[in-house]
């Protein structure tokens, strides 16, 4: 009886330190929207790349790098963020996008002081 309590007192504590540590992890900057979006095509080329993350991040230690189909870097001008909302990063293209896919490479620094990165890609018809 009492050895079968204990156990699920066990299970029920490994199961809460679980989620304490899940919600922990949730708390770094992972990308919430990124516009165009993922895996979308685009009628003409975006002035701009919006990525909103989940947490706010620092401008000076966050970036983009767009690759195109033959893997060439695209260049980018300096990631900018939205003055009224810091969980947004905007990185103006220097120049048009022409009709192709294109991978983003993001990286950030949340304001937490965690670094997170990732990818996605979308298409310019
Ligand atoms: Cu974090």
């Amino acid at each position: 009886m009492k050895k079968t309590r204990l156990s699920r007192l066990a299970a029920l504590l490994l199961a809460s330190s679980a989620l304490a540590f899940s919600q922990f992890a949730l708390a770094h900057a992972h990308l919430k929207t990124p516009v165009p979006a993922d895996k979308s095509t685009v009628d003409a080329s975006p002035k701009s790349l919006t990525l909103t993350f989940t947490e706010d991040v620092e401008p000076a230690f966050s970036g983009v790098e767009i690759r195109n189909a033959q893997n060439q870097t695209v260049p980018v001008g300096k990631a900018q963020i939205n003055a009224k909302q810091h969980d947004q990063l905007i990185v103006p293209l220097s120049q048009p996008l022409p009709a192709g896919s294109y991978q983003v490479n993001w990286h950030v620094l949340s304001v937490d002081g965690h670094k997170t990165k990732g990818s996605y890609q979308f298409s310019v018809k």
